[in-house]
């Protein structure tokens, strides 16, 4: 089967794919938990009933669905893009719904990894005669969720590291000067990206050059992500503009600073929380151990809008998940402007870092590569 064309979708991946869209609209919302969409189709396969899970601590995707479709829903199917729970959480099981409701199948797309969940849902409902069919448009119910399925697996969040480069791979002039090297389009696109992620992080030196404020622009119902800064030795401005109290900022530093010192940090912002880290070899702090930290206060995803220092650091760690590449079609030439990476000389080729190109597409007139590294 071409799964390229609607017209050859089964009725099952078309609904999954509506799934997909609905369970979108709160993408970067509903952290520590995953996004879903559910759709129940009545005992005709009439759709009576859409949903989707806003944020941590509402109602499931399956339960906004089942609601809407009241009476309608007994005899019926439900398709959701996630194996339905069978736990309480902060709400109760999806699975009693199901059953109270006298649903005759579930459809589902991924099955949860969570482990109080676990293919136990999908035992529970085939116990209770409800045909369940799994897997349906699997690869891209894991794409959607990939920020969940790292987390719920590894306690880390997923990292994206992005960069915009001019074709000769410059990310500054030698002066310093980065606006703009990528067209409007492009970083309206960044704002988009950022406001689903749950945490930016940045280093001391595009905080000490740039002075950004890491918000998101522009963009109806944004939030802002949590704003991290990497400053191993404190020699931001505690008056830069990341320090406002726009967003929770999260300021990792090394261990061992004077109370005075952080204080000039709060003296603006009283709501910066530090995070004391290990100092790890030349003098750079443990990424490893930054990571697990935001993993416990359940960020599930990290956009890192790095310069070359930070980004080296990264492509030399197993730490990095996706690498985000706009390419400008300009070349600056100058051979000691600002390059993405500054590591040691590379004398063999078949050393290099090696990327697989997961999409490409054209914003604008620049280029918006997403890469994973090969392993
Ligand atoms: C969601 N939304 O639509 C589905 C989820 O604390 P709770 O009760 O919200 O449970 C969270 C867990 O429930 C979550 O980690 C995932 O395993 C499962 N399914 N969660 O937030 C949903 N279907
Ligand atoms: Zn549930």
């Amino acid at each position: 089967m071409n799964d390229d064309t609607e017209y050859d979708l089964t009725q099952a991946e078309y609904y999954m794919q509506e799934c997909f869209d609905l369970a979108e609209r709160a993408l970067g919302r509903t952290s520590p938990n995953p996004i879903v969409g559910a759709i129940v189709l009545d005992k005709d396969g009439i759709p009576v009933g859409k949903g989707y899970h806003k944020k941590a601590g509402d109602k499931h995707a399956e339960v906004v669905a089942i609601e809407e479709a009241g009476d309608k829903a007994n005899g019926g199917t439900l398709i959701v893009n996630l194996e339905p729970c069978c736990h309480q959480g902060k709400t109760p099981p999806c699975t009693d719904l199901i059953i109270k409701n006298k649903l005759k199948e579930v459809i589902f797309s991924n099955y949860d990894p969570n482990p109080m969940v676990d293919s136990k849902s999908e035992k529970l409902l085939l116990k209770n005669n409800i045909n369940v069919i799994s897997n349906v448009l699997e690869k891209q119910g894991l794409e959607l969720n990939k920020f969940f399925f790292k987390w719920i697996k590894t306690k880390l969040p997923w990292v994206t590291l992005k960069q915009a480069q001019t074709l000769d791979g410059k990310i500054a002039l030698r002066n310093n000067d980065s606006k703009w090297i990528t067209d409007e389009e492009a970083r309206k696109k960044v704002h988009y990206i950022r406001n689903s992620y749950d945490a930016i992080l940045v280093g001391e030196n595009t905080v000490s050059i740039d002075n950004p404020y890491l918000t998101v622009r522009g963009i109806e119902n944004s939030k802002n992500p949590i704003k991290v800064i990497l400053d191993m030795n404190l020699t931001t401005n505690p008056k830069s503009n990341v320090y406002c109290k726009d967003s929770k900022v999260l300021l990792a530093t090394k261990k061992g600073h004077l109370k005075e010192k952080l204080n000039d940090y709060l003296k603006l912002n009283n709501e910066i929380e530090i995070l004391e880290l290990d100092e790890a070899e030349e003098g750079k702090l443990n990424l490893r151990q930054l990571f697990i930290e935001l993993g416990k206060r359940e960020i599930l995803s990290v956009l890192v809008e790095a310069g070359p220092g930070l980004g080296s650091q990264l492509i030399t760690s197993s730490l990095l998940d996706e690498y985000l590449l706009f390419i400008a079609p300009k070349i600056f030439g100058d051979k000691d402007a600002i390059p993405s990476f500054n590591l040691e000389i590379l004398e063999n080729i078949g050393t290099a870092r090696r990327f697989k190109i997961f999409s490409h597409r054209l914003i604008g007139n620049d280029l918006m590569l997403l890469l994973r590294p090969t392993t």
